[in-house]
C-alpha cells in the first residue's frame, strides 16, 4: 500500500515539474541578487517641457523608489539619442532599454500598428483610453514581442492639428498642393495625397528647420509638440484640424525585461501604469495651457463638424489600405472597440 501510494506521489511530482517546464521557454528569474543594480537608458523625442518627459521623471521616481535604488533610470530627453525610428532599433538591440515613439513610425517595423493610422478613429481621448488599455489595444502591443520587444501601454502624443505659412485651412480645398511633411508612415502619406496636398515624409528631427528654410510650408502635430519644440515660431496657421488621435508607445528592450526578477518586473509594470496616469492627464492640462501660451504669434482655427467632415469624406477609402496593411483581423478588433463596427 505504502508503496503504491509513493508511486503515485512521485509520478504526480514529475509530472508538475515538467507541465512547469513545458509551459514557459525559461524558468521565471524570482531571485533578486543582493548588489546587482539594472541601469535603464530612456529616450525620447520631446523637450523637458513636455507631458512626455515628465511622465518619464515620474516613471524613474517611481521605479528608483520602489526598487531601494536597485533600479536606475537614467532619461535622455530631446532626440539627444535619436529620433523615433533610430530609438526603436535601439531598443531592439539593447543599446537603449526604453524608449516611447509614436504609433506611426512603429508601424514600419510592425504593420499591426497601421490600425492606429485610421483617421477620426477615436472620438475622444477617454475612448482613446478605453480601447488602448482594453484588450484592443494589449492585443497589439502583444505582436511586439516577435520583433524583441515588449510594449508596456499606451502614453499620449494626443490629437493632431494641421500648422502651415500659407493659408487658413478649412476644408481639404484650402491644402491644394501644400507641401506637407507626414511622419515616415505610408498610410500617412496617402492620406495627405487624398486630400489634395503635397505631402513629403521626414524624420521629425529636421521639421523645424524645414520650416523655417520653407522646404515645406506646413506640417501635422499635437498641440504640444507644436508648442514644445517651438513649432508655432516658424508658421503662421494651426487648424484644429483633430484629424488622428497620436498614441506614444512604452517600449522596452524584450529581453532585457525578460530576465528581470519578476519582483522588478512588477515595479516596471506598476510605475508604467502609474506614470502613464499622470502623463495623460497633464498632456490633457498642457493642451489648454499652450493653446493660450501660442495663440498671440500663430492665428488659431477652428473648424466646424462639417468642415472636419469634408476631410473625413475624403479619407474613406483608407480603411480598406490599413486593413491590408496591418491585417483584417487586428484592424476589426480595433474597429469594434471604437464603435466603428
Ligand atoms: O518621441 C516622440 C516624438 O518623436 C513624436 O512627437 C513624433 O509625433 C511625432 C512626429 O510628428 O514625428
Amino acid at each position: 500500500m505504502m508503496r503504491r501510494i509513493f508511486a503515485v506521489l512521485l509520478a504526480l511530482t514529475l509530472c508538475i515539474s515538467l507541465l512547469g517546464g513545458c509551459g514557459s521557454q525559461k524558468p521565471e528569474n524570482t531571485e533578486v541578487p543582493e548588489d546587482k543594480v539594472y541601469n535603464i537608458k530612456v529616450g525620447h523625442g520631446l523637450p523637458d517641457n513636455s507631458s512626455l518627459h515628465k511622465g518619464w521623471l515620474e516613471f524613474k521616481n517611481i521605479v528608483e523608489s520602489s526598487s531601494e535604488g536597485k533600479m536606475v533610470v537614467e532619461i535622455f530627453p530631446n532626440q539627444q539619442l535619436g529620433g523615433d525610428r533610430e530609438l526603436i532599433e535601439a531598443v531592439q538591440m539593447g543599446n537603449v532599454t526604453m524608449t516611447a515613439p509614436s504609433t506611426a513610425p512603429l508601424a514600419s517595423f510592425n504593420k499591426a500598428f497601421y490600425a492606429f493610422d485610421i483617421p477620426f478613429l477615436f472620438a475622444s481621448r477617454d475612448q482613446a483610453y478605453e480601447v488602448l488599455d482594453g484588450s484592443a489595444g494589449q492585443a497589439v502591443l502583444d505582436t511586439l514581442e516577435t520583433y524583441n520587444l515588449t510594449g508596456l501601454g499606451y502614453w499620449e502624443n494626443g490629437f493632431r492639428n494641421t500648422t502651415n505659412s500659407k493659408i487658413a485651412i478649412k476644408t481639404p480645398d484650402d491644402m491644394k498642393g501644400l507641401k506637407i511633411r507626414t511622419m515616415e508612415n505610408e498610410i500617412h502619406l496617402a492620406a495627405w495625397k487624398m486630400l489634395g496636398a503635397n505631402p513629403t515624409p521626414m524624420a521629425f528631427g529636421e521639421v523645424f528647420t524645414a520650416l523655417q528654410q520653407k522646404t515645406i510650408d506646413g506640417q501635422e502635430n499635437p498641440i504640444e509638440v507644436i508648442y514644445t519644440t517651438k513649432l508655432f515660431d516658424v508658421q503662421s496657421y494651426l487648424s484644429m484640424t483633430q484629424h488622428i488621435y497620436s498614441p506614444l508607445v512604452i517600449l522596452i528592450n524584450k529581453d532585457f525585461y525578460a530576465e528581470l526578477p519578476q519582483e522588478y518586473k512588477a515595479i516596471i509594470a506598476d510605475a508604467e501604469k502609474e506614470a502613464r496616469a499622470y502623463q495623460r492627464k497633464l498632456s490633457e492640462e498642457n493642451e489648454v495651457k499652450y493653446i493660450e501660451a501660442m495663440k498671440s504669434d500663430i492665428q488659431i482655427v477652428e473648424l466646424t463638424p462639417e468642415q472636419l467632415k469634408s476631410f473625413s469624406d475624403k479619407l474613406v477609402s483608407l480603411y480598406d489600405m490599413v486593413k491590408e496593411k496591418a491585417g483584417e483581423e487586428v484592424v476589426n478588433k480595433i474597429l469594434e472597440a471604437s464603435g466603428k463596427i
